[in-house]
């Protein structure tokens, strides 16, 4: 066919190609979460509805795109984390940094109710996303630590914020004022002694977020099968090797989890 003479119009799109080798991750975050989670009566510091669905969410990100090795999540952002060689959509972040936040608001909205029940869903929430890319497993591990320390550094903050307030009975000015200044440690002990909260045993979702990866379960599944030269056919269990998606709340900073799964990220090479 021939060319229009409107075709040159395409040379003026740019080329965003990920670097190769590296991960390329996704982060998406909540556009004012702060008005939505006031709105939609989230409950203080953490509302465990909310943090399923993002969780869902994001799993429906990562069963859409299978080269997402590790997604990590805490509050109103996730970060999706593709393997390094992955040649998804070719690479190209505009590509995949759309996609992912499509799915990603899209499923927000799908499983809404699943998550909130007669909660309804007061208007259309949206979500930011940003590529960033990482050329070594240390830079990308610290990435992901840095995640996790701000999500214990804003729980602890948020926990001891609405216990003086909720449990206290002070304002939130003074509850603001009263934790001017103050180190993790004192956090700590305004809990314990004032509060008798021992913030270790705060619930590990809040305090670690929400790590989501891919294991290998087998499955039992009945099948028909046609036997040869019989006219029934028969039931049998065959046993099925999946990849499903698997929820941790646990450390991601030290040596354990990555230990623990050596699939995730491939050597430096
Ligand atoms: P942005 O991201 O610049 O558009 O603005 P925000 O308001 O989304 O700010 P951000 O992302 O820094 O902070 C997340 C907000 O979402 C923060 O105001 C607290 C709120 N939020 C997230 N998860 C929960 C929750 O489980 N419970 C409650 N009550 N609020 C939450
Ligand atoms: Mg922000
Ligand atoms: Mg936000
Ligand atoms: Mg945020
Ligand atoms: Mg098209």
């Amino acid at each position: 066919m021939a060319k229009s003479k409107f075709e040159y119009v395409r040379n003026f799109e740019t080329d965003d190609t990920c670097l190769r080798n590296c991960y390329i991750v996704v982060r998406l975050d909540g556009r004012n979460f702060h008005r939505f989670s006031e709105q939609h009566n989230f409950t203080k510091p953490n509302d465990n509805r909310a943090l399923g669905l993002m969780s869902r969410s994001a799993r429906s990100v990562m069963e859409d795109m299978e080269d997402v090795v590790i997604a990590y999540g805490q509050s109103d952002e996730f970060s999706f984390v593709f393997k390094r060689n992955s040649t998804l959509f070719r690479r190209r972040a505009s590509k995949l940094m759309t996609h992912v936040t499509s799915q990603f608001s899209s499923s927000y909205v799908f499983y809404w109710r699943e998550f909130f029940g007669e909660q309804p869903l007061l208007y259309p929430p949206s979500f930011d996303g940003r590529v960033v890319l990482y050329p070594t497993n240390h830079n990308l591990r610290d990435y992901l630590s840095w995640r996790q320390a701000d999500c214990h550094f804003n729980n602890l903050y948020n926990t001891v914020f609405w216990t003086l307030v909720q449990t206290g009975g002070l304002s939130t000015a003074q509850a603001e004022d009263r934790l001017k200044g103050t180190v993790a440690a004192d956090k700590n002990e305004i809990l314990f002694s004032e509060f008798n909260i021992n913030y270790n045993n705060e619930s590990a979702l809040h305090k670690k977020g929400t790590t989501l990866i891919w294991t290998k379960q087998n499955e039992t599944v009945t099948k028909c099968i046609k036997v040869s030269n019989e006219e029934e056919e028969k039931e049998v269990s065959v046993i099925r090797s999946r990849r499903r998606v698997q929820a941790h709340y646990c450390d991601i900073i030290g040596e354990q989890f990555w230990d623990e799964h050596p699939d995730i990220l491939e050597d430096d090479a």
